[in-house]
């Protein structure tokens, strides 16, 4: 790993940090890329140093503009995100990377082939990428993810992409959980066009037609133009930008179709509406994880054995017990 020489604004480290931990704080703060991986793998896997790192470093994040990217598994958001990544770096901002992979844990392949297109990448100094495979983050990935994206951030990157897979809720919360949001669409994709009506069309800021050097990319344009009519009233209209990838062709109107939805965001006071969503998303599902954590200790375990003999055996009723476990009596 290289450290990077681009100075950071703010290197005067936190006091509140004791000795190794200001230190390391320091490093990142100067830029140097090993103490920035150190800390994010201590937010990842929920280590407490992490959430000190976190607290202190939280105060100088809140600059950097966040893009998500979704859609289905070999879609292309990998390569659009290199892409992406190379074309804010032209225009000379620093770029973070957030690549979560759900079947990374499964299937390494995936994650790995990934990792190999993106070695272009890293011979920048000014670009870092984190994968991110684990799904037991306290509040899940999405909470995972945002904590991370925090760090990239105070660590004075200026746009940070995040990818992922559009297949479930979680992943349709991380890629909300961005500014904008680019979904990636390819040409064929067929019957999949229908089971975009829902949810995640409502969270597509941009729409991409990646692989458009194939056939049926203008039908694809197309269907996605229709299916957004539908839904006419979201004071923006999400751009349909017909792109390929793999020779970076249509890219830079990409990333002007995401300019153009910071703007709006920016002047219709979205950008704060939706900053203020966030920081609630991920306070109740740290809550709500802290809660759950506090009731399934061992004796919260015995605890919910008793109840449930009771509420088995009719000597309780399910609420009574839920609420008993609760106030822990
Ligand atoms: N023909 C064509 N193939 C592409 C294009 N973009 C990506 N691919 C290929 O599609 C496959 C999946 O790409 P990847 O970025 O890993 O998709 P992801 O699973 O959505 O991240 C790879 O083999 C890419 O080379 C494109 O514009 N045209
Ligand atoms: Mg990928």
């Amino acid at each position: 790993m290289t450290t990077e020489t681009t100075a950071t604004p703010n290197t005067q480290p936190n006091p509140r940090l004791s000795g190794r931990l200001a230190e390391l704080e320091e490093r990142l703060l100067d830029g140097d890329r090993r103490a920035l991986a150190r800390v994010l793998s201590w937010v990842e896997s929920g280590d407490q140093r992490g959430r000190e790192m976190l607290r202190a470093l939280y105060p100088r994040s809140g600059r950097a503009r966040t893009i998500g990217l979704t859609g289905s598994p070999g879609a292309g958001k990998s390569t659009v995100t290199n892409e992406l990544a190379k074309a804010f770096r032209k225009r000379g901002q620093s770029v973070g990377i957030v690549a979560i992979d759900p079947s990374s844990p499964y299937t390494m392949g995936a994650i790995l082939g990934d990792r190999v297109r993106m070695t272009e990448l890293y011979s920048d100094s000014d670009v870092f990428i984190r994968s991110l495979a684990s799904r037991g983050a306290l509040g899940g990935l999405s909470a995972a993810t945002q904590d991370i994206v925090h760090v990239l951030d105070a660590y004075g990157k200026d746009v940070i992409l995040i990818e992922t897979v559009g297949a479930g809720q979680d992943e349709v919360d991380i890629a909300g959980a961005a500014q904008t949001t680019i979904l990636v669409n390819t040409p064929n994709m067929g019957d999949e066009v229908q089971t975009l009506k829902a949810g995640i069309m409502e969270i597509a800021d941009v729409l991409a037609v990646n692989k458009s050097d194939l056939p049926g990319a203008n039908r694809m344009v197309s269907a996605l133009k229709a299916l957004l009519s539908l839904n006419p009233d979201r004071g923006w209209d999400p751009p349909v930008v017909r792109i390929v990838a793999t020779q970076g062709e249509g890219i830079d109107k990409l990333a002007e179709a995401c300019d153009s939805h910071f703007a709006e965001l920016q002047a219709s006071g979205k950008l704060q509406s939706a900053e203020l969503d966030r920081a609630r998303q991920q306070i109740t599902s740290l809550a709500r994880a802290n809660v759950l954590n506090q009731l399934h200790t061992e004796s919260g375990e015995e605890h919910l054995a008793r109840l449930a003999n009771d509420v088995a055996s009719r000597v309780s009723d399910p609420h009574t017990a839920a609420a008993a476990w609760l106030a822990g009596s």
